[in-house]
């Protein structure tokens, strides 16, 4: 454990949470909350929306359909658009919207650095104009192509350009918070960049680095061939480009809640955050290590070497590490927490901790949930399982506990105390928001079991198994699997009629302050803290602190790690034309 000899001289002992820099000005901080709160709010909307489509498909996976009803089919016009639009809108829109505004807020608050407010403005309206556009050929059936909008299905070029105009408005914020850090740098020489800004920071760089993939597909491939100015595009270079990006973009989800559970649950606990060093080590194996891993989507495809997926198998294995790391370093803190609370035993101490509470509960069930997915997902990534499950019920199982809880779950038991925290509002019934926490909980683990217990029974995922094929599951003994999907459809649809409420109630109440003294950013204290100066930090510390370095390293990394596959899927490109399929 190392303590600086600057926290001494303020007489902070190490276990003191940390002190926010003071802000530059009001008008300053509150532009900021502002325009996170937008962020925020247009992320929710988008879920809403996405999540109202969910039992649909819940219900298709037991054998109900109701794309046949008149009322549905006027809005929709078939599974597949019901299910881009469920997709896009959750795991795309969602997530980057959130996350745009909570790392964005985080990092400007952890640092005390002043942000040019009309930049921010402007990276938000571009965002949301890109939205616009993709959105709607989306509800015009006009690019009815699942989230992963693999090609030869061919959509509207609109689709693709809002696509594109959305990931490239997240780089600008990416570019503002790497910037702020820099300009923090500058100000700061031989300090310790604060633990909240140094996760932030670290995903950011990660995310420059994953999405080259998909930019280059798109704005390469996708726009000119949906604009005809090409006659075709390769099907498989495209989807290589897009699992370049599609599996760190996981990570681009899951971090900003890991920032979640390792600087803020603790608090929210009762107790400490475990080791600095540790985390930073976990974000900086995060940044190195999160892209060069995609091909473990791809085991099936041909012309892609074995010799390459094998080692894309390897470096994904090597990258649950970190979150390994994550799950006993958390668990250190809330052992630490209840065991102040006078928790006993070897698990006894559980029952301590403040289960009631909502941003706690959110927190922690979608940790629990997270054990499972990851547990999955490195069956996923296990060459010689993947022909059990691949393209069956069990992936959209894994992925309603990682990104549709560990994620979605975390997020949402953020905005209960950061609606509050940016509004000045009040959370209006901590019981109503604990019935939602808990029912979303029950309902995608009951959801995750129909899913996989009916992918192991060799289900395909992405098919309108209620109507078309019946006849080929009569044998398959699917009965409970597909009980069980269709109930937590309904569980889940209260829990997002309790959730909505709550956060519908508590944006139309009145403001009562300006939220930072009745709900400050819950900072934790810390057991083993960076400190605060380089030269007197661990070695661990100071390993990690250049972050530039250590990004101009992730993409060495990655540029060897795909290099030669998609140098050779370059040079025998073939062009097809395009397809619309419904
Ligand atoms: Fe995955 C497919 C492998 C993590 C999301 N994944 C998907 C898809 C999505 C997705 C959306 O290798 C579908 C894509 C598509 O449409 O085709 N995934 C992995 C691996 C990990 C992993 C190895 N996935 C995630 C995360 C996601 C996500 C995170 C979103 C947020 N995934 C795959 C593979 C496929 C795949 C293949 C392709 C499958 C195919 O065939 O198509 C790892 O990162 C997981 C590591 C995680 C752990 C768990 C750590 C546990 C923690 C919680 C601890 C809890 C505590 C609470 C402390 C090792 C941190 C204690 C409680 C108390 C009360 C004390
Ligand atoms: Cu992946």
């Amino acid at each position: 454990m190392t303590t600086s000899p600057l926290a001494t001289s303020r007489s902070r002992s190490p276990h003191d949470a940390r002190v926010l820099p003071t802000v530059p000005d009001t008008a300053q901080l509150a532009g900021l909350k502002r325009v996170t709160q937008y962020y925020v709010v247009t992320a929710f909307l988008a879920l809403l929306i996405g999540v109202l489509l969910g039992p649909l498909q819940a219900l298709n996976y037991a054998g109900i359909d109701l794309y046949d009803n008149p009322i549905v089919k006027a809005l929709l016009k078939s599974y597949y658009q019901g299910l881009s639009l469920h997709g896009v809108l959750n795991a795309l829109v969602f997530t980057q919207f959130f996350i745009s505004g909570w790392m964005l807020y985080l990092p400007a608050r952890d640092l005390g650095v002043r942000l040019n407010l009309r930049f921010a403005w402007f990276t938000y309206l571009l965002m949301t104009a890109g939205l616009l556009t993709a959105a709607l050929p989306l509800l015009l059936n006009k690019a009815t192509l699942l989230y992963t909008f693999y090609p030869p299905m061919e959509g509207s070029p609109f689709f693709y350009i809002g696509a594109a105009v959305m990931v490239g408005s997240s780089l600008l914020v990416a570019g503002q918070v790497i910037a702020a850090w820099f300009h923090w740098k500058r100000q700061h020489p031989g300090q310790v960049t604060p633990l909240v800004a140094f996760m932030c920071v670290a995903t950011w760089m990660m995310w420059t680095v994953a999405s080259l993939g998909l930019v280059g597909e798109v704005v390469l491939m996708l726009i000119p061939w949906s604009l005809g100015w090409v006659g075709g595009v390769d099907p498989l270079l495209a989807k290589t480009l897009f699992w370049w990006t599609g599996h760190a973009i996981v990570y681009f989800w899951v971090l900003p809640a890991y920032i979640v559970w390792y600087a803020f649950l603790p608090r929210h606990a009762g107790g400490r955050i475990a080791s600095e060093p540790l985390i930073r080590l976990t974000f900086v194996l995060f940044l190195l290590n999160s892209t060069p891993v995609g091909l473990h989507h791809q085991y099936a495809d041909p012309n892609v070497s074995n010799f390459w997926k094998t080692i894309h198998m390897f470096l994904t294995f090597l990258v649950a590490v970190p979150s390994l790391l994550t799950a006993f370093s958390v668990a250190a803190s809330l052992e630490d927490a209840a065991r102040a609370r006078g928790g006993r035993g070897l698990f006894g101490w559980m029952l301590k901790l403040p289960w009631g509470q909502p941003a706690f509960s959110a927190s922690v069930l979608a940790m629990v949930s997270f054990i499972l997915g990851g547990a999955g997902g490195i069956v996923n990534a296990s060459a010689a399982f993947s022909p059990v499950v691949h393209n069956t019920a069990w992936i959209p199982g894994h992925f309603h506990i990682t990104v549709g809880t560990a994620t979605t779950l975390t997020f949402m038991g953020v905005s209960f105390w950061l609606i509050p925290h940016l509004t000045g509002k009040r959370l209006p019934s901590v019981k109503l928001a604990s019935a939602a926490v808990w029912s979303w909980f029950t309902g995608m683990m009951v959801f995750a079991l129909g899913m996989h217990w009916q992918g192991l029974l060799g289900v395909p995922r992405r098919t309108q198994i209620s109507a078309a094929a019946q006849d080929v599951y009569r044998d398959m003994n699917l009965k409970i699997p597909e009980m069980l999907t269709g109930i937590s459809g309904m569980i889940l649809l209260v829990s997002a009629a309790l959730f909505f409420y709550v956060l519908f109630r508590m944006l139309l109440s009145p403001r009562q302050d300006d939220g930072e003294l009745s709900s400050p950013l819950p900072y934790s204290e810390v057991i083993s803290p960076a400190g605060e100066t380089l030269s007197a930090a661990a070695p661990l510390v100071r390993a990690t602190e250049p972050l530039l370095a250590l990004w101009v390293l992730a993409l060495v990394l990655v540029l060897m790690m795909y290099g030669p596959v998609v140098g050779k899927l370059i040079s025998q490109a073939q062009l097809v034309p395009g397809w619309r399929l419904y």
